[in-house]
């Protein structure tokens, strides 16, 4: 190991001073059953020191680790467990990991492996360091780009799926879970409903106190009904002031009941500074006897036909 073109090099390259600074922020695990590796990575990284690191020289040791490393090194070939088997146990609940595989052996095959089981990337010994500093940073620059990819794609899905009013999901969302639903209710048989509801007069409200508290009835209503359904069920902002309720494993009795418990926690709700309002509800079990669209006029008769008797009912 020569320290003095290492840090020559160093002094070069922008790159590689901003992975050491990484690295100083991370907890690293090294692990190989040669000793005399240990020793030259240790001395390593206490020469830029870098001090978050712990050493495994038995594979089982590092197996009954805390899984919570940010970046491995990892050894293909040991006595005990090898590489493939410590990260496909790395892997088995930590998916940010960086995971190196580090071998003295070109073997094609059980490198291919470790990194269809998750490694990152990995080097052949003996390890030339610079090379070394420049996989560690792309392996951190990519895993940042991968970072920010996922929470970028995770907040694309919920401004796809959610109402941005309500925070419910929308109709999108909606529609897909329905989808998803009707194909397993072919193949199941197992029931489940459908429940539309529509504020009463909700035009009413708007005029009283204004469009921002109508905006703020829809969202305590919103809330009122998610808090009030089971996790399997889907409830969506169908339109304006209409929800819709995909409740799984329900036939119509048990839809007829959540129906009422609903109708009744919609008109005991206690709104700031508004009167208490209403809403109507028609409600369907899902017949697989006729297509999607015939069960959502059948659901939409019902809401009809609830408005029209008075409002503030159930019709099933
Ligand atoms: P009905 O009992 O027949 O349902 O009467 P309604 O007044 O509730 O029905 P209508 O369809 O005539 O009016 C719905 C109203 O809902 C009109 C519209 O301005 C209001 N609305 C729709 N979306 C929003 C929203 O996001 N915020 C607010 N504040 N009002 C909304
Ligand atoms: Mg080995
Ligand atoms: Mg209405
Ligand atoms: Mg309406």
């Amino acid at each position: 190991f020569d320290a003095d073109r290492f840090n020559n090099y160093l002094k070069t390259l922008n790159d590689e001073v901003t992975v050491i600074e990484a690295l100083k922020n991370m907890k690293i695990a090294v692990v190989d059953d040669n000793p005399f590796f240990l020793d030259v990575v240790e001395k390593f990284f206490s020469l830029r020191e870098i001090k978050n690191v712990e050493y495994y020289e038995e594979s089982r040791a590092f197996l009954r680790a805390k899984n919570d490393f940010d970046l491995c090194f990892i050894d293909l070939v040991m006595p005990v467990y090898d590489g493939e088997v410590l990260v496909r146990h790395v892997r088995e609940t930590n998916n940010d990991t960086i995971i190196i595989i580090i071998t003295g052996y070109n073997n094609e095959k059980s490198i291919t492996h470790c990194l269809n089981v998750g490694a990152d990337d990995f080097m052949l010994k003996p390890l030339d360091f610079i090379v070394f500093m420049s996989r560690i940073n792309s392996c951190i620059n990519r895993h940042r780009l991968d970072q920010e990819l996922k929470k970028n794609n995770e907040r694309l899905f919920e401004l796809a799926t959610r109402d941005t009013l309500t925070n419910i999901y929308n109709r999108t969302y909606f529609m897909d879970a329905y989808k998803r639903k009707m194909a397993e209710a072919l193949r199941t048989k197992e029931s489940f409903s459908l429940l539309l509801l529509d504020i009463d007069h909700f035009k009413n409200i708007n005029d009283e106190y204004g469009h921002l508290k109508g905006d703020y009835v829809l969202k305590e209503t919103a809330a009122l009904l998610s808090q009030n359904l089971r996790k399997s069920d889907v409830l969506c902002r169908w339109g304006g002031e209409e929800f819709l309720v995909l409740l799984n494993s329900a036939d119509i009795n048990k839809a007829a009941i959540v129906a009422q418990n609903m109708r009744t926690l919609v008109e005991q709700n206690k709104l700031q500074g508004v009167r208490s309002i209403t809403a109507s509800f028609g409600v369907i079990e899902y017949s697989l006897a006729v297509d999607a669209e015939k069960n959502f006029t059948l659901l939409d008769n019902s809401l009809y036909l609830a408005k029209s008797v008075g409002r503030n009912k159930i019709i099933c």
